[in-house]
């Protein structure tokens, strides 16, 4: 039988937002709905990595991405937004209201306000504001290639916690709903501290997210570049096609990565997770100590540990 309605989404932060995806779900509501009013409640909350109380770029500024898409392949994204709170609900009206799929920068920003969006004020959390004061003692202004080689705690990936745990830098959401359709949504912050100008997967169509309604739906987190190199999620999506499991799609996508980066593997991390349109979900890492949240009935939101290679 199918399991349906299903929401799974990225990191512990998964829990709260899948919570509000099944108050949309199991009302037989539609699973875009469900996708972008689930990831709305980590853009809300004080976060390091989602919405505009995260951690800036080097420069200063809370530059946020995100995308939506649904079950007809429609699909919308902002890249490089600033001072909105809720980028998911600007990347679904760009899907909904303009003949583009991606808009950007200064022009996402004024799009934003021309639908009503208000403009918030261009202020730090107070715990971004430590962050970025710390990391400014010590600011590596260099590209991102030396900066994978540097020690630095400063540097550009996901950082390894004390408790071998990985800070997350992203909520990323699919869901199938009773319906039978899928939908997906991603949301971020991108990079804590990360070069003035730098998109990551995120809101990237095909990277970051993608949904087919005849297979399934896919989401990534991590070293948005190296899920870009892949073309990641839609790179699941197609190998559920192939006939793989959730899982073993993921497994197989987080393989190439590794293949690719040789022995820089080990200083990444990147986490998939999906669905296929029977309901069966499955995750996959580079390394320990990712995530995801798991919801299929009122009484089952529950964490995974996310299975891992390296
Ligand atoms: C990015 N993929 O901007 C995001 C960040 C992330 O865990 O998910 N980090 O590259």
């Amino acid at each position: 039988a199918v399991r349906k309605p299903i929401v799974i989404s990225t990191w512990d932060t998964g829990i709260a937002a899948n919570q509000a995806a099944w108050n949309v779900l199991s009302k037989g509501g539609r699973a875009l709905d469900a996708v972008e009013q689930g990831v709305m409640v980590t853009e809300s909350s004080l976060n390091c990595c989602v919405g505009l109380g995260a951690n800036p770029d080097r420069d200063g500024y809370v530059t946020l991405d995100a995308s939506i898409m649904d079950e007809h392949a429609n699909c919308g994204s902002v890249a490089y937004l600033e001072r909105i709170k809720h980028p998911i609900s600007v990347a679904r009206r760009v899907m909904e209201k303009t003949p583009h799929v991606m808009l950007a920068g200064s022009g996402a920003q004024q799009f934003a306000v021309s639908e009503g969006f208000p403009l918030e004020p261009a202020r730090l959390s107070d715990q971004a504001e430590k962050e970025y004061k710390k990391w400014l003692e010590k600011s590596e202004y260099k590209p991102v290639i030396n900066i994978e080689n540097t020690k630095s705690p400063t540097a550009f990936a996901p950082q390894k916690l004390s408790d071998g745990s990985w800070n997350h830098d992203t909520i990323g959401m699919v869901a199938l709903d009773a319906a039978g359709n899928l939908s997906g949504s991603c949301t971020t912050s991108g990079m804590g501290f990360k070069m003035r100008g730098r998109i990551g997967d995120s809101p990237i169509i095909g990277a970051g997210l993608f949904v087919d309604n005849e297979v399934g739906a896919a989401t990534a987190t991590g070293q948005g570049e190296d899920v870009i190199r892949i073309c990641g999620s839609h790179l699941v999506v197609e190998l559920m096609r192939q006939g793989n499991s959730p899982e073993q799609a993921c497994k197989k996508a987080v393989e190439r990565i590794i293949k690719i980066k040789g022995s820089k593997a080990k200083d990444i991390q990147v986490g998939f997770i999906a669905i296929n349109k029977q309901g069966e979900y499955g995750g996959y890492c580079i390394q320990k100590g990712f995530s995801f949240a798991v919801c299929y009935a009122d009484d089952k939101n529950f964490m995974v540990q996310g299975k891992y290679i390296l």
